[in-house]
């Protein structure tokens, strides 16, 4: 959009007395930052109500991600860049005396998602809206967000994320497009006179559903998607005689808050509820925009609409369209089931059994009496139909109801003409292994989508020191189009170029040396080697093996102060599940272990540890551009696709990493030779499984290294960790260290080494880090969405 520096002066001083009867000499960092979001939502609202019009008009088809995360950080620089102001609003408010940095800290950031999945959702979003598609989001609006995490005495210790408390000045609430959620109760069917049956219920838990919307801006075009997010309430009408207060705190609790674990599903029946609630609001109100502005027959619904199942959390959506097409708009059942097959579509976005949900039958049948009837029609219908063609072993594989539980990932799959993982290792083992017996049925559903990030948050706005450099070496065309990075090969001899690629490093390195210094206070080399694992703690994605590399280094210079080592910084940022017990220990060996190092004197700078807590988008903001090195050494097979890994890329950071996840696709991309790569293949891994031959006591007895690194955790040498130093040692010695820490040890040492020496010359350094930027462009999420709406929803950009 189009705006002089003035007009918004203008506009900020007007709307700044108008909204809080004060003055620029008077007013405070909240004032300041409710008054630009005020200002910048007048700016887009004409944009998004012309959207609007123009959908309703064409009447397009749109595409509908139902996600229960998403993870958006903060909104207003985004909302800034996209509308093309950012610079203008810089400068406007630097007139007055304001620093926009400064208002931006105020915002909190939005985190109703735990990890990449979310993240993923909201770089989805971004990408959706800036790349012209129609594409909406659906959630949950929790009332808490994730946990924010305190470190007190080396331990996590979670504390509530009550991000509404000052407003939310992004989002509409539509109380006039409120639907009604029931739960429980009993059902039965009726004729209805005309052969047809009907449902008749009794006695059912009603609960009101409220949306609210936050428009998803474009970059620089005229694209304003919608992600509503629901909201439970207590019903106006309710009659309070006939419910109690225990009733009216679980409708309240229905968005209270996000549960805060992403690889471990936890078969609470609110979460159940949380599930059924999100996707049958978000299907309601598609259904009755559909009625409303198309005015077309609802048996054609499948070419104007694409639902899309963003992992097994909204699955319900399968059965709860199928109700809503057959009890409340009157389609027959065959036509509804085609359409159905026709709108879904699926992601699976992990291959840990634990994460994969399955509800036991009772309790679906309790809680969603008519859902259930009819996912136990699916599944009778289906194994009578596929029996005589695939056989009964197949069928019964593949079955939504077995073993007394409802398995989600089955009837997502079986209710959607569309599987994809997120990788291409990930899609592979899908097809292969995981759900092999779905491949053999329907091999023409099963497709990648390798995941990408929003490129315009993760350098335009969060490292503005590259991009300048950038800007002045190959143009600004990367800004729109990531794949133009490509441009800076032709840099890769260009002394000059290197220098300011080295010189943009070390000012975000000083950056975030200022932060550690205020937050942790302790004293970083900039020098050094940033060494960088952030990410949610998860055995399977190894911080262990992160761990023991550090003490081997730390006794190596123990025993020999003198060793020429490149000094390091090794940087850890990681939320536990709070339940999860391992993790938590892990987290409180890493901070016992930076307490002695940071504080050994024969150590100096050479190596220094840091644990950055309470770990989200905007901390990532500030640590990716600062990283000459990402550590992404999750064992092979474990993570589905990983998305900092590609940050880190966009950020001219080297990878160290295994040959798991997008992991692959980035060395393909970058080369092999400008990062890091060691251990174990998935083929190697699943060898190990085949044979159950891996032996991790061998190693612990045999390796003296790994001998007396594991040793420290047990016999004092480090301190104040007890039960936590002795729940490691076993896990790795007793329980045979299910991730095969042990086993990559060796080859990661050795990767290590080969980095400390690449890095002691940084004229070679810094050719591997340009030739990561150049190479990023395929994991813009750009591509990513277009990947999608071209294969899977059938939707098309506004030109
Ligand atoms: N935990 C995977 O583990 C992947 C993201 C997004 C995850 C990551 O490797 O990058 O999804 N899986 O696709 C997940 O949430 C329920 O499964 C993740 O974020």
């Amino acid at each position: 959009m189009k705006l002089s520096k003035k007009q918004f002066k203008q506009d900020f001083e007007e709307r700044l007395a108008s909204k809080f009867a004060t003055n620029l000499t008077k007013a405070g960092h909240q004032e300041t930052y409710a008054t630009l979001a005020s200002v910048v939502k007048h700016y887009y609202s004409s944009i998004w109500t012309a959207d609007n019009q123009y959908r309703d008009e064409v009447g397009k088809k749109q595409a509908y991600y139902f996600s229960i995360e998403f993870l958006p950080g903060k909104l207003l620089k985004s909302n800034l860049l996209n509308l093309g102001i950012l610079d203008t609003v810089r400068d406007g408010l630097a007139d007055l005396g304001i620093d926009l940095d400064e208002v931006a800290k105020v915002e909190p950031d939005m985190a109703i998602g735990n990890g990449g999945l979310g993240r993923l959702a909201s770089c989805f979003m971004d990408s959706l809206a800036s790349t012209g598609f129609p594409a909406n989001g659906n959630g949950i609006r929790y009332r808490y967000g994730l946990f924010k995490q305190k470190i007190i005495d080396g331990y996590q210790v979670e504390l509530p994320d009550s991000w509404l408390d000052n407003g939310n000045p992004w989002e509409v609430r539509r109380a006039d497009k409120a639907v009604e959620i029931n739960f429980g109760g009993e059902v039965w069917l009726e004729d209805d006179g005309k052969g047809k049956l009907l449902p008749h219920y009794k006695n059912q838990e009603r609960v009101l559903a409220v949306p609210y919307d936050t428009p998803m801006i474009g970059f620089e075009n005229t694209t304003v998607n919608n992600m509503c997010l629901w909201r439970s309430e207590v019903p106006q009408d309710l009659d309070l005689k006939f419910q109690n207060l225990d009733y009216m705190r679980q409708t309240s609790m229905l968005s209270a808050e996000l549960y805060p674990d992403d690889s471990n599903y936890d078969g609470r029946l609110l979460r159940l509820k949380q599930e059924y609630f999100f996707v049958s609001a978000g299907l309601q109100r598609i259904l009755r925009h559909y009625k409303f502005t198309q005015k077309k027959d609802i048996r054609r619904i499948g070419d104007y609409i694409a639902v899309h199942i963003n992992d097994t959390h909204p699955a319900l959506c399968v059965p709860e369209f199928m109700r809503l097409l057959i009890d409340e708009y009157g389609v027959g059942w065959n036509r509804a089931w085609d359409t159905t097959v026709k709108v879904m579509s699926y992601t699976n976005h992990t291959i840990l059994s634990e994460a994969l949900e399955k509800w036991p039958e009772d309790m679906v049948k309790n809680l969603l009496p008519r859902l259930y009837q009819i996912i136990v029609e699916i599944d009778r219908r289906r194994t009578a139909e596929l029996l005589p063609k695939v056989g009964a072993t197949l069928v019964h594989n593949t079955r939504i109801i077995k073993d007394g539980q409802i398995h989600m990932a089955n009837l997502a799959i079986i209710g959607s003409h569309s599987t994809n993982g997120v990788a291409k290792l990930h899609s592979d083992l899908l097809k292969d292994v995981e759900l092999h017996d779905f491949y053999e049925i329907y091999p023409e559903r099963f497709n990648n989508k390798t995941n990408g990030i929003a490129d315009r948050r993760w350098i335009q706005i969060s490292n503005e020191r590259l991009s300048g450099v950038l800007d002045e070496t190959i143009g600004k065309t990367w800004r729109h189009n990531l794949n133009d990075l490509s441009l800076l090969k032709h840099f890769k001899d260009d002394e000059k170029i290197l220098k300011q690629l080295q010189m943009a490093k070390y000012d975000n390195k000083l950056r975030l040396a200022a932060l550690i210094q205020e937050r942790n206070g302790i004293t970083v080399n900039p020098e050094a080697i940033f060494d960088v694992q952030i990410k949610r703690l998860h055995a399977y994605k190894r911080q262990l093996l992160n761990v023991l590399h550090i003490l081997k280094l730390y006794f190596d210079l123990k025993d020999e102060p003198d060793l020429d080592v490149v000094p390091r910084v090794f940087i850890f940022g990681a939320k536990a599940a709070p339940g999860y017990h391992y993790a938590k220990s892990i987290i409180k060996c890493i901070n016992e272990i930076a307490n002695m190092i940071n504080n050994d004197s024969d150590i100096d700078d050479k190596i220094k540890v840091v644990f950055l807590e309470n770990y989200n988008v905007s901390l990532a903001e500030m640590i990716i551009p600062a990283a000459n090195v990402g550590e992404q050494i999750s064992l092979a097979s474990k993570e589905a696709s990983g998305t900092s890994n590609m940050k880190f890329m966009l950020n001219g950071a080297l990878t160290m990493g295994t040959l798991d996840g997008a992991n692959i696709e980035i060395f393909e991309a970058a080369g092999e030779e400008n990062n890091f790569v060691f251990g174990l293949t998935k083929d190697e891994v699943y060898e190990y499984y085949r044979n159950g031959n891996y032996n991790a006591r061998d190693i612990y007895e045999q390796n003296p290294i790994v001998y007396r690194i594991l040793n420290s955790f047990i016999d004092g040498t480090i301190p104040n960790i007890k039960s936590e130093g002795r729940e490691i040692f076993d896990s790795l010695t007793i329980y045979n260290d299910e991730y095969f820490v042990l086993r990559d040890f060796n080859d990661y040492v050795r990767a290590q080494k080969d980095l400390e020496n690449l890095y002691r010359n940084q004229t070679a350094w810094t050719k591997a880090s340009l030739m990561n930027i150049a190479n990023v462009g395929r994991f813009s999420s750009d591509r990513t969405v277009r990947e999608y709406a071209d294969d899977i929803w059938y939707i098309k950009a506004k030109k």
